[in-house]
């Protein structure tokens, strides 16, 4: 640190992050840790006033494009302990040039398997199962009551195969399910491992037992409308740990009412996390409160991630996880 309290090349860790993230940053970088969640506004402040080179961040630092246009002239990367990075402008920021990353394949496995949780806690009544319990059960329910829906052998569509989306196709197989999917482009067939292919989303809709998104928010904007939902096939169920933007959640809240769904399984929300409270009220509604990568050996990962890309760019080498 200069007289003047600069620190060239200095590093900001602008979000809460483990005990062993904070640690290695400290080693690394002599970072700056902070005990709060920062603002955008509140982190580039200290980036401009300490001259640092670096901010690792997460959902709470929304940088946007006005930030972007004046952003500190020390600031050199900006790293998200996330792979989603729609609660940044990141072309804005990328245009200042500065660089962007993000930590994808860490969270892959953990996020693959709350949405597994997910879809067999909504298939098979997880939450009213478990109110019963806490509730002391005491009445014995009969042969035909409060039956649940069978997951294996069932046809899982899965919205974006990009890593999480064939990470979740292989959790299917192994219950025996058939993979339907949609996507950009078709994989590879090594890939697909035999999943079937859609270019478009609303043929797939009508074959789809269970439908589960792993697709980035923002440029897909709201994919799940009514419509979409009305395609797929009464008493289908619905799971989602990719993003609430994806949702019109009116149209998810009345196809849960209305029983065009049979259940859904939620991680993310449109609003978080003062998220909308009628997804409480529904007794088929398994929530979890965007948790999909909250391990302690992934969060771990993310965050030792995010200190790798600012390692790399700090010593002039090219991020490893540019977004
Ligand atoms: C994060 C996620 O935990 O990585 C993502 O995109 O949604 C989660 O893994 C969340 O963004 C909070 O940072």
């Amino acid at each position: 640190m200069r007289g003047d309290g600069v620190i060239p090349g200095g590093v900001l860790v602008a979000r809460r992050v483990t005990e062993a993230v904070a640690e290695r940053a400290r080693q690394r970088f002599g970072a700056i840790i902070t005990d709060h969640d920062m603002t955008a506004d509140e982190a580039l402040g200290i980036v401009a006033e300490k001259g640092l080179a670096a901010v690792v961040t997460g959902g709470k630092v929304r940088i946007t494009a006005a930030h972007a246009a004046k952003l500190p002239p020390s600031l050199r990367i900006v790293a998200n302990t996330s792979v989603g990075h729609d609660h940044m402008d990141s072309e804005a920021v990328k245009a200042a040039g500065v660089v962007v990353t993000n930590t994808p394949d860490v969270l892959t496995d953990c996020t693959a398997d709350l949405a597994f949780m997910l879809l067999l806690n909504a298939c098979r009544r997880g939450h009213e199962y478990e109110a019963i319990m806490r509730a002391g059960w005491r009445k014995g329910y009969g042969f035909p009551d409060n039956l649940g829906l069978q997951v294996s052998g069932k046809t899982l569509g899965i919205v974006g195969m990009g890593r999480i989306g064939q990470a979740m196709a292989q959790r299917a197989r192994g219950f025996g399910m058939t993979v339907l999917y949609h996507n950009r482009r078709r994989l590879p067939a090594e890939q697909e491992a035999g999943a079937e292919y859609f270019a478009d989303l609303n043929e797939m809709l009508p074959r789809c037992d269970i439908l589960s998104l792993h697709l980035p928010g923002g440029e897909a904007g709201t994919l799940m409308t009514a419509e979409a939902f009305a395609r797929l096939p009464r008493g289908a169920v619905f799971v989602n740990t990719a993003r609430g933007s994806l949702v019109d959640e009116d149209a998810l809240i009345e196809a849960l009412k209305s029983g065009q769904l049979f259940a859904a399984g939620l991680d993310v929300f449109r609003r978080e996390p003062d998220f909308d409270l009628r997804f409480a009220e529904l007794p088929n509604v398994f929530l979890t409160p965007h948790v999909a990568s909250a391990t302690v050996e992934t969060r771990n990962a993310m965050g030792f991630k995010a200190l790798d890309n600012v390692a790399a760019v700090l010593s002039g080498k090219p991020p490893i996880d540019p977004v």
